[in-house]
């Protein structure tokens, strides 16, 4: 391997002090270069949106199959059978990939949206019957993808809890194998065989995410091997991201109360206000991914078979590509963002996600006239997610707006109170 005329840095990516607060590495790893080496762990990292965005598209050269994380499958054995979504490539990718992109299609997601608008405003309003100064990653952000999440899959009631700890893991395990993931792995083999059981057929509801699974067997789509394993990249990767999601744009908001005012004043920025806070936080940091062939980027020439962390979050504050980059902004287009990854592998739950955050903003933006933080929030630190464990919130309520709630019970208040 050569590494002239390479900028190498000596950071750790997944030192503690980077995870809470990546912004300085960020900025050094853009500065360095379109590519630079990290010596500590022997691999190459890419932050400048054009270089993220040019190697995501290019999954012949950047393959997944060998695994998104610091393991390289092709000589460590993977710490669970490989995600057929996620590490894959085509032709394998395809068929898992167009039957779970069927399964969570804006289409097929019609019928959640009021129920999950129901969800929402009966745990928002009573969050605030409560008090109004409150956690919102311990009070809204954590319970409300449980509350919704599990059921849509059709998960039987018992063992829920289990679902974090697991996603949490998960994302620990594409980073080195630090103290994140060995305090994890006490419960892997435990949680593991918790999720894989939930993955079979007479587990899950008949209605459902999951029975869409296994119906797409049915059909011939995929096979019944593969049908567990689409049902488990669910529950990997469809609960701790939208909690992290969410915490990240109600931390947007209680630290922006101009940006508060501006979606009071016009909801239809909800989705805006979305991928701004998708933009700004990256719920999801990095992901590797692991050249097939030599491969030029700039001056420098990557060899083969070498993993490659590709930074999602310093893309998507990179000052090439964003004005005032580090401001949460909802006059700008956040479209484009690395938030959700790019190409064939770009998140595919990622209507379910919108769904989720829409429903919690909805909920919140006729009932909370101000919102401001309530104390320091409290990061939750992954070798992957950018998580809040705790974001204490104050809110001033709009009396008016709480009243109607558009529910179908709520017809009655107005004339019940003139
Ligand atoms: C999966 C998966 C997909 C995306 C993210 C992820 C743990 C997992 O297919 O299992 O993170």
């Amino acid at each position: 391997m050569t590494t002239d005329n390479v900028p190498i840095l000596t950071h750790d990516p997944f030192d503690d002090a980077v995870l809470a607060d990546p912004t300085e590495f960020h900025e050094a790893l853009r500065d360095a270069g379109q590519v630079v080496y990290l010596e500590k762990y022997g691999i190459w990292a890419m932050g400048r949106h054009a270089q993220v965005h040019a190697a995501l598209q290019d999954w012949q050269v950047f393959q997944s199959a060998a695994g998104v994380g610091l393991a390289n499958f092709r000589k460590e054995e993977p710490w669970r059978p490989p995600s057929l979504l996620l590490e894959s490539d085509p032709p394998h990718h395809d068929a898992p990939r167009h039957v779970l992109a069927n399964v969570l299609s804006p289409r097929a997601l019609r019928r959640l949206r009021s129920l999950w608008s129901q969800d929402a405003e009966e745990l928002v309003a009573q969050v605030l019957s409560q008090s109004t100064a409150f956690d919102a990653a311990k009070a809204l952000a954590e319970p409300f993808p449980l509350r919704v999440f599990p059921d849509a899959v059709g998960l039987p009631p018992g063992g829920r809890e289990n679902l974090l700890p697991y996603g949490d893991h998960a994302f620990n395990a594409f980073g080195p194998t630090n103290r994140h993931v060995q305090k994890g792995a006490a419960r892997v083999a435990e949680l593991g065989e918790w999720v894989g059981s939930r993955c079979r057929r007479d587990m899950l509801a008949d209605q459902g995410f999951g029975a869409a699974i296994w119906a797409a067997a049915d059909r011939g789509e995929i096979t019944e091997q593969q049908a567990p394993l689409v049902v488990r990249s669910l529950l990997t990767a469809g609960v701790d991201t939208t909690v992290h999601a969410i915490s990240a744009i109600l931390h947007c908001f209680a630290t922006h109360p101009d940006q508060w005012q501006r979606l009071r004043a016009d909801p239809s920025l909800v989705r805006t206000a979305f991928d701004e806070a998708i933009r700004l936080e990256s719920p999801v940091q990095t992901f590797f991914r692991t050249t097939t062939q030599p491969i030029r980027v700039g001056s420098v020439e990557i060899p083969a078979d070498e993993k490659v962390l590709l930074f999602l979050g310093a893309a998507n504050r990179d000052p090439r590509r964003w004005e005032e980059p580090n401001t949460f902004d909802l006059s700008r287009d956040p479209s484009g963002h690395m938030g959700f990854g790019m190409g064939i592998h770009q998140c595919v739950g990622q209507h379910v996600a919108r769904l989720e955050a829409e429903a919690i903003l909805n909920a919140l933006i006729r009932r909370v006239q101000h919102l401001e933080l309530n104390g320091e929030p409290v990061r939750h630190l992954n070798n992957t997610l950018h998580a809040w464990a705790s974001v204490p919130v104050r809110v001033e309520l709009d009396h008016e707006g709480a009243q109607s709630t558009g529910s179908p019970t709520s017809l009655v208040t107005p004339a019940a109170n003139p």
